[in-house]
C-alpha cells in the first residue's frame, strides 16, 4: 500500500496542515502544535515510560542507543500499547507525507534527562545529499511541561537549509561530505556544546508535539532544575532510506494483530508480512552505542536493504574499516540482508539482546 494511500486510510484528507505549519516547516524547519495531547494523555504515557524503565534500568534504549545521564527506552510500540495514540497523529503523519512522500516509521525513543545532565553537542541526526534531502522528520512528544529551566530541546531555526553538522557516525552510511565553503565554514562553531547564535529553545505545555526536520541543528540541553523532562522521539524515514530499528526484526505478534493493514504498511515496513510459524528468531545481539544523541543505528543497514551498487576504492577501504573497528554490528548487517521471512520479536526480554 503507498503511502497517500495508506493516509486516506487512516482518515487523513490532505488538510491536517496549515499553510503556515507547512512554510514554519519548510522555512524554518519546525512547526509546534501546543497540547496536542490532554494533560491526562500526557501523564499516562509519561507514567508508562517510568515502568518500562523501572523494567529495563540503566540498559534501557539498547536496542538503539544508551545516553549517560539520559535514561532511554525504545522499541516501544511493541513493549505497551500506552503510546498507540502517537501512531494516530495526524498532524505529523502528514508533516512526514508532506517532507518524505512515501515514508515508513523509523524509531521511536522515549528520553529524559536526568537534573544536572543531558547537555548534547549540536548535531543533525542524519546527512543530507543536496539542499533539500531529507531523510528523517521527527517529533518530539512532550509528557511533561518542556520549559528553560529542565532541559528543553535547542534548534536553529531555518539551519536544516545548511550544510549537515556532527552526523552520527552510524547514521553516516555512504555520506561523503562535501568540502565546505567559506560561508558553510564560517558557520561552523568552535565550541559545539556552546549555544549557537540564533538558536531557540522549544518550550512548550506537556501533551505538546514539536515537528522537526532532522536535519535542523540542534541537541538536548542540561536539566538544571531537575524538574522531569520526558520526551517521546517519533521518527519517520523515507521508504528507501533504513529504519534505525529494524521494525519487521523486533514486531510482537500482538502489534501486528492491532494495526490495520494500513498502519502496517506505513509503520513497520514495506511490504509486510505476517510472519510465519517459524520459531523465533533470537533477535540481534545490538551493544549499546554510548556517544551522544538519539537516531543511531541503523545506517548500515541500508547498503543491504537498499542493494547493492559499484563502490569506489574508497569507500570499499573506508567500509572494510568500520567492519573492522565494529564488529559487533556485522551480526545485524548479515541479517538485514537475509531474505528470509520475519518472525515475531520478543518485546518483553532483554536477556539475549545485551
Ligand atoms: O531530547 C532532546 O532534547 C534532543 C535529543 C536529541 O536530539 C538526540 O538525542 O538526538
Ligand atoms: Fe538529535
Amino acid at each position: 500500500m503507498y503511502t497517500k494511500q495508506a493516509l486516506r486510510e487512516l482518515g487523513l484528507t490532505g488538510d491536517e496542515l496549515s499553510d503556515g505549519q507547512k512554510r514554519q516547516l519548510d522555512e524554518q524547519g519546525f512547526f509546534i502544535i501546543e497540547s496536542f495531547y490532554s494533560r491526562a494523555e500526557a501523564r499516562e504515557m509519561a507514567e508508562e515510560f517510568d515502568r518500562l524503565h523501572a523494567r529495563e534500568g540503566e540498559k534501557g534504549g539498547h536496542e538503539v542507543h544508551v545516553e549517560p545521564g539520559a535514561p532511554r527506552v525504545s522499541n516501544i510500540y511493541n513493549k505497551t500499547q500506552a503510546f498507540d495514540i502517537c501512531l494516530n497523529c495526524k498532524p505529523l503523519l502528514a508533516a512526514a507525507h508532506h517532507m518524505l512522500g512515501e515514508f515508513k516509521l523509523h524509531g521511536a525513543n522515549l528520553r529524559d534527562p536526568l537534573p544536572g545532565k543531558g547537555h548534547q553537542d549540536l548535531h543533525v541526526d542524519v546527512p543530507k545529499k543536496f539542499a533539500d534531502d531529507w531523510w528523517v522528520t521527527n517529533a518530539l512528544v512532550l509528557f511533561d511541561d518542556m520549559a528553560k529551566d529542565n532541559g528543553p530541546t535547542r534548534i536553529v531555526p531555518g539551519s536544516h537549509l545548511w550544510q549537515p553538522i556532527n552526523v552520527p557516525y552510524v547514521n553516516i552510511g555512504d555520506w561523503v561530505p562535501a568540502p565546505l565553503t567559506p560561508e558553510e565554514q564560517a558557520r561552523v562553531p568552535k565550541d559545539l556544546s556552546a549555544p549557537y547564535p540564533g538558536e531557540l529553545q522549544v518550550t512548550a505545555p506537556a501533551g505538546s508535539v514539536v515537528v522537526m526536520n532532522s536535519s535542523m541543528w540542534h541537541g538536548g540541553t542540561r536539566n538544571n532544575n531537575g524538574a522531569r523532562r520526558r520526551v517521546l522521539h517519533l521518527t519517520y524515514t523515507r521508504r528507501d532510506l533504513p529504519q534505525q530499528l529494524v521494525q519487521r526484526e523486533y514486531l510482537t505478534q500482538d502489534l501486528y494483530e492491532r494495526m490495520s493493514p494500513a498502519q502496517r504498511s506505513c509503520w513497520i515496513s514495506n511490504p509486510c508480512r505476517k510472519p510465519s510459524a517459524q520459531p523465533p528468531r533470537v533477535p540481534p545481539n545490538a551493544k549499546a552505542n554510548t556517544r551522544a544523541g538519539g537516531i543511531r543505528a541503523g545506517a548500515h543497514k541500508h547498503a543491504a536493504q537498499c542493494g547493492s551498487r559499484p563502490r569506489s576504492l574508497v569507500r570499499i577501504v573506508r567500509g572494510t574499516l568500520f567492519w573492522r573497528l565494529n564488529p559487533h554490528l556485522w551480526q545485524h548487517h548479515v541479517r538485514n540482508g537475509s531474505t528470509t521471512a520475519p518472525t515475531w520479536g520478543s518485546a518483553g526480554s532483554l536477556s539475549p539482546r545485551n
